[in-house]
């Protein structure tokens, strides 16, 4: 028995997939319908208690959630597929940094923005809550623009699925396109992942409206270069 996804569109599911195709693990897909809040049932929440995609299962059964211990874990598990730089390396500990930074600023930002009602007990609090979220989004973009300022990817020089958790973290933008205008190093980097096979193979699963950017921001950067 192999590896278990639970998966839906435009969630996180997406980079937990490429980590699985990288590393070339045997596993199986079971969508979970969102629109009909299928993620909120008893039956789901018996393995994640937050209600919450993705979930990952692994071959002796044992249910992991949160996205980036799932990142680790396959990591560590198919070390030759090389999805983090070496263990004990500081590009390693700067890919670490990046993700948890990624995890716990721009996702829960999201989660503000998407779910604001939750995250208020004012009538009319919702609105400042999503104002409140994006603004703090986009200074975590900022922060990454300026660190790739210095570095070509975000664990140093060297690629990781850090970089195709900030390009998942790009696309759920409800302004994605101009996430990267604003910002050229993002852009290189998103680009260079989009480029990708494994994600080129799995993007219309998890985005099946098309692209949540054009070319746009790489024709400009490039211009002004
Ligand atoms: N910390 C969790 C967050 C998971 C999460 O927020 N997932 C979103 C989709 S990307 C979700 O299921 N949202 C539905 C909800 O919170 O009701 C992780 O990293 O896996």
């Amino acid at each position: 028995m192999g590896y278990k996804l639970y998966w839906s569109s435009l969630t996180a599911g997406f980079v937990i997939q490429a980590a699985l195709e990288e590393a070339g693990a045997d596993y199986d897909l079971v969508e979970v319908n969102f629109e009909n809040r299928e993620h909120r049932s008893a039956a789901y929440r018996s393995m994640n208690p937050m209600g919450q995609i993705p979930t990952m299962v692994l071959p002796d059964g044992t249910v992991l959630t949160e996205s980036v211990a799932m990142v680790l874990h396959l990591a560590e598990t198919f070390p030759e597929a090389e999805l983090l730089p070496a263990p004990g390396s500081v590009e390693r500990a700067r890919a670490y940094r990046w993700l948890l930074f990624m995890a716990t600023n721009p996702y829960a930002g999201y989660q503000r923005y998407y779910y604001s009602k939750r995250f208020t007990t004012e009538i009319d609090g919702a609105e400042g809550i999503r104002k409140s979220a994006i603004a703090h989004i986009n200074a975590g973009f900022d922060l990454l623009e300026s660190v790739l300022d210095k570095q070509s990817y975000l664990a140093g020089s060297t690629r990781s699925i850090a970089d195709t958790y900030l390009t998942m973290m790009v696309t759920w933008s409800p302004r994605a396109n101009d996430v990267l205008l604003h910002r050229r190093n993002l852009t290189r980097v998103v680009m260079e992942v989009c480029a990708r096979p494994v994600v080129r193979e799995i993007w219309n699963r998890y985005y099946p409206d098309g692209p949540r950017f054009d070319s746009t921001a790489s024709r400009v950067h490039k211009k002004d270069s």
